[in-house]
């Protein structure tokens, strides 16, 4: 006690670190889904460990930009918001490298995300991310997207034709489902819900969890094809100034507590897919399971996509992916 007194008295500095800070958090989904519980989970984690004297508040529904998620990383650099737990998708129009984990089909698996975030990939993209006056502290997970529409079950590219699928915000999507013959629109979550449900488009893709919770089904969309296409990671990330306003002991407290909480999120989130696909199946959903055939010929049939994104991506950055997923 004695010892903290003659700090601050010595310091005025360190006393007025000592205060009490409220920081930011952005979102795009609440936590009804786990990734608005990854960010909860940290604010939780971080109120618990500093006694009270740094406090996360999330705001969810990507509210801090007006729902536009893809300005959501702006807003960050700007110091309009001052940590997020962001999807990949959302940051790459700002972040090239970022486009890395939607390329198609390159991750077949949960053992080829960990490869690539835990490995050399996840390094590079994330020096990426610090070369753009963002400090990324750890990683979570949206999930495997997978494809659903309102009118049939998609089993080959061909039945992908002329079906309007709402994608999200990044160029790299509306080329992958151009490939693959179908008629893509670019536009938030916000108006994903209100465009399935008046039918102004026909389908969309989203994780599992995404699917469950938001009730897609709901909104007509009866046809659900698990092909795993792509994944999007979860980033927990900071505002450069904000971070280096922190005391040292205040940033390692952040980036522990980040990473527990993504840790815990991406068990979690994994652990419940079983789950939300049997209540997904249980609603009525028509659930597609494709066979290797019909794997590759996705696969095919989306291979201008690496052709025009690998070198906005990185030649050397896709290359070590590529070799990290082989290796997982
Ligand atoms: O907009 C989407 O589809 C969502 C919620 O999954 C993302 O923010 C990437």
């Amino acid at each position: 006690m004695a010892g903290v007194l003659g700090l601050a008295l010595l310091s005025p500095l360190m006393a007025s670190d000592a205060e009490a800070r409220e920081l930011s958090v952005s979102t795009v989904l609440s936590d009804a889904f786990p990734w608005g519980q990854a960010a909860e989970k940290w604010a939780e984690l971080v109120e618990e460990r500093s006694g009270g004297e740094l406090t996360l508040r999330v705001y969810p529904n990507a509210q801090l930009v007006a729902g536009d998620q893809t300005k959501e990383f702006s807003a960050m650099r700007q110091g309009l918001i001052d940590l997020a737990v962001g999807s990949t998708i959302n940051w790459s129009p700002q972040v090239p490298e970022l486009n890395l984990f939607s390329l198609p089909f390159l991750m077949p698996d949960h053992a080829a995300i960990d490869a690539l975030t835990q490995g050399e990939s996840g390094k590079q993209v994330f020096a990426a991310i610090e070369s753009k006056g963002i400090k990324p502290l750890a990683w979570g997970e949206n999930g495997f997207r997978e494809v659903s529409n309102s009118s049939k079950s998609i089993t080959s590219p061909d039945d992908l034709k002329g079906l309007k699928i709402r994608v999200v915000g990044s160029p790299l999507f509306q080329d992958t489902f151009t490939a693959l013959g179908a008629n893509p629109t670019q536009m938030s979550w916000a108006d994903a819900k209100p465009a399935l449900t008046t039918g102004a488009v026909d389908g969309q893709e989203n994780p599992l969890s995404v699917f469950d919770v938001a009730r897609i089904d709901q909104v007509g969309q009866t046809h659900l094809t698990l092909w795993h296409y792509m994944a999007d990671p979860l980033i927990f990330a900071a505002n450069q100034r904000v971070w280096k306003s922190l005391s040292e002991q205040e940033r390692t407290l952040l980036t522990e507590t980040a990473k527990e909480a993504g840790a815990w999120e991406i068990a979690m989130s994994r652990e419940g897919n079983a789950q939300r696909l049997a209540d997904i199946e249980a609603r009525g959903v028509n659930v597609v399971k494709l066979d290797e055939d019909a794997m590759q010929a996705f696969r095919d049939a989306t291979q201008s996509v690496y052709a025009s994104w690998t070198p906005k991506i990185g030649e050397s950055l896709v290359e070590t992916a590529r070799a990290e997923v082989e290796a997982s």
